[in-house]
């Protein structure tokens, strides 16, 4: 009895497992992440609470008609073997219950769909733009320009996952819409962030667009999710929500660190050129 608790317990730890630290994935982890948008709870639920329940109750089903076939109709018990090829009113069910089921699906699926693709006025845009192999990044509203590296083993400081860590972070602030612009540079990359339930494919030469709105703040963790070659694994993607204050001092920060251009410059420009006009 204690050793069938043992197995119960082990089996069950991931999913508190996967509770308590609920930015990046865990070894042995069962479902998806946890959310931390409301895009990503929708995923969730429509998951967990509809598609699940009905592919759990289609394979018992089906598994059920098997078990009942093949004992009821075996060849002992069932001499001569019926002649019956077709009947009208199973054709016609076996037709209409997944047609219906398929539509009951249709309705939250479109939802999400739709939810996804209209963006909402954004509050940031960041741009990321996927090379071989890292992401590099742009605050195109705030002259702020980077590149971000994956963080080598040996180099990770303690509570840093591997694989997972960048040097260059992406901060954005709680509870604002954070809408992201991402291209590539050379082959086809793919910016994820599955707590926000955001995956959008980096094609060279063409912008797509994607939104979230982080509901609470943390550190979270994403990978590249298109095969790009040789390092695709070692092209993470960290981001850290903060509230709007720290935000704001990362901004002053970032924006002398990462300065796309020297503003006072240009500033300077524009004056001599308009002065040599007058
Ligand atoms: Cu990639």
């Amino acid at each position: 009895m204690t050793k069938i608790f043992k197995i119960i317990c082990l089996f069950s730890l991931p999913f508190f497992y996967g509770s308590a630290f609920a930015n990046q994935p865990k070894d042995w982890q069962l479902g998806f992440q946890k959310a931390a948008s409301k895009g990503m709870e929708d995923i969730v639920w429509f998951h967990d609470y509809m598609l699940l329940p009905i592919i759990t109750a289609i394979t018992v089903f089906v598994l059920f008609l098997l078990l009942y076939t093949c004992v009821r109709y075996r060849e002992s018990k069932n001499k001569v073997a019926s002649t019956t090829s077709h009947n009208t009113t199973i054709e016609v069910l076996w037709t209409l219950i997944p047609c219906l089921i398929l539509i009951v699906m249709a309705v939250p699926s479109f939802k999400v769909l739709y939810s996804q693709d209209t963006i909402p006025k954004a509050d940031v845009t960041i741009k990321a733009i996927g090379y071989q192999w890292y992401w590099g990044y742009e605050y195109p509203d705030e002259n702020i320009i980077f590149d971000s590296y994956m963080v080598d083993e040996k180099d990770l400081k303690e509570n840093q996952p591997r694989l997972l860590t960048v040097d260059n972070e992406v901060y954005v602030p709680v509870n604002k819409v954070i809408k992201v612009m991402i291209t590539a540079n050379d082959v086809l990359h793919a910016w994820a962030l599955p707590s926000f339930g955001v995956k959008r494919d980096a094609i060279p030469g063409r912008i797509n667009e994607t939104w979230f709105k982080a509901d609470k703040t943390g550190t979270y963790y994403g990978q590249c999710s298109e095969l790009c070659g040789i390092k695709h694994a070692f092209m993470p993607i960290t981001v850290n929500v903060v509230t709007e204050n720290e935000y704001k001092m990362w901004l002053e920060e970032a924006k002398e660190k990462f300065a796309k251009e020297d503003l006072n410059n240009n500033i300077k420009v524009v004056k001599k050129i308009k002065e040599s006009i007058n």
